[in-house]
Formats: structure tokens, C-alpha cells, sequence
């Protein structure tokens, strides 16, 4: 596999998508949720830094609930896009049709 300087977290595509160490041309991207990803890394320093100032607990619990959910939008976005492009696309294989829903059961166990 070869290895190319693409920088999926900037947006940069590869040139050679479906040879890469990128897995670009195999999996769908999900660079569309970076900017929402560094805006959540924001909201976690603007919490770190109410306790530093020792700010109301409730608005700390604030800030936090707004990060859970934001977290919450990007997991939305991203399995979305993982049922309508990896799981459709395993749908005409029946061995690949079964890993991709014990992948999803999986995923389902721990995050419940
Ligand atoms: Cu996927």
C-alpha cells in the first residue's frame, strides 16, 4: 500500500484514493465534521478553564450537556453516513451483509 500526503482532517484528497493507506476510496469522509469536532475542542477548553476560574457548578453543567450533544450531532452525522454508504453498499454480499449488522449490534451494546 502506498503511502501519499493526504491530510484528511484538512480536507486535503488523496490522488490515488483506492491504493492508499487512506482508505479515502473506501470509506465514505467524514472531513464535513472536523469543523464541528474543533469547535466541540473549544467548548471542552472553555469548561476546563470555568472550573480553573471556579465558576458556578450549574453552568459548568451547562457547558457540558452543550458538548454532549454537539458529540451526540457529529455520532448522528457520522453513523448516518456509515448505514447509507458502508452497510448499503454490503447489502449484495450475504457474509458482508451479517459483519456489517453484528458490527452495528456491537456498537449498540456499548454505547447503551
Ligand atoms: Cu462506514
Amino acid at each position: 500500500m502506498k503511502k501519499c500526503t493526504c491530510n484528511p482532517a484538512k480536507g486535503t484528497l488523496c490522488s490515488k484514493p483506492k491504493d492508499c493507506c487512506c482508505n479515502q476510496g473506501q470509506y465514505p469522509s467524514h472531513s464535513s465534521q472536523i469543523s464541528r469536532l474543533n469547535r466541540i475542542s473549544g467548548q471542552i477548553e472553555g469548561i476546563k478553564k470555568m472550573i480553573h476560574e471556579q465558576r458556578y457548578c450549574l453552568d459548568i453543567l451547562m457547558q457540558i450537556t452543550a458538548v454532549r450533544s454537539a458529540l451526540k450531532s457529529v455520532e448522528e452525522n457520522i453513523l448516518e453516513r456509515h448505514l447509507n454508504s458502508c452497510v448499503m453498499n454490503a447489502m449484495q454480499s450475504d457474509s458482508e451483509k451479517c459483519k456489517k449488522v453484528a458490527e452495528i449490534v456491537e456498537l449498540f451494546k456499548k454505547s447503551h
